[in-house]
């Protein structure tokens, strides 16, 4: 298989735990922000990574979206599973999913670009990092106000997640979960950001575990 890719994003970082937990063996592809979509459009229709090649007969050509690609692991290969056995189970774990992907995941993205523009510019200021850096701001409007809703958005959704991680190894049933992949990818770009680190140290304990259990090199920060 061959996993297109962003290699700092963390939705293809979702996609990468997913493959990592399944212990399936897949290749690389890292794409230019901006030039990709000469590849990735006329293959699924969408411009978003990341986007897996199963390059297997009989599979579809090219998996689109992080939860299908979810999808499409689990009923090529069930064992070990991502979905959960008992289907209200299932059901809240695909709803957090959604509430990640839809909301977590894009307030995560306000506040890392907007910290590698400012306080976190020492982390890469060469040339070609704040060139994509601006580039990703101005594709999303990210901006002041923009950033600071997201906080806002982020700090309840972090104070939810670290009670239920507090309670159990896993935010749903008892064990893990695409919910807990989703967590760990979609909040890991916060491991950079000093304030977050010290505020809600047991969400970094989560995120490390969940990369151990995948197989997966720790993000940057942690
Ligand atoms: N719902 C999508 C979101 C993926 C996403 O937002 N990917 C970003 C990178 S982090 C992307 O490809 N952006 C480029 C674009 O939209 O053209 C998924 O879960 O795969």
């Amino acid at each position: 298989m061959l996993l297109l890719q962003f290699s700092t994003s963390h939705y293809c970082r979702k996609a990468r735990l997913a493959l990592g937990y399944k212990g399936i063996s897949y290749h690389r592809e890292n794409l230019t922000p901006g030039l990709h979509i000469v590849k990735v459009k006329p293959l699924t229709g969408l411009t978003t990574l990341p986007v897996l090649l199963p390059e297997i007969v009989g599979q579809p050509q090219a998996v689109a979206d992080s939860t299908e690609i979810f999808r499409f692991l689990e009923s090529y290969q069930p064992e070990p599973a991502l979905f959960l056995p008992n289907s209200e189970h299932q059901n809240q774990a695909a709803m957090l999913e959604d509430w990640l992907d839809e909301s977590i995941g894009t307030a995560t993205r306000f506040i890392y670009y907007h910290f590698r523009a400012g306080v976190g510019k020492a982390i890469d200021p060469s040339l070609f990092s704040q060139v994509v850096i601006k580039v990703v701001r101005k594709q999303y409007g990210i901006n002041d106000t923009s950033v600071e809703l997201a906080r806002k958005r982020l700090a309840n959704a972090l104070l939810v997640l670290s009670m239920y991680w507090q309670k159990s190894d896993y935010l749903v049933g008892s064990r893990l979960s695409i919910a807990d992949i989703t967590a760990a990818a979609l909040l890991s770009p916060l491991a950079l950001i000093p304030d977050y680190r010290q505020q809600y140290p047991q969400i970094f304990t989560r995120i490390t575990h969940i990369h151990e259990l995948c197989n997966e090199p720790l993000p940057p920060g942690l």
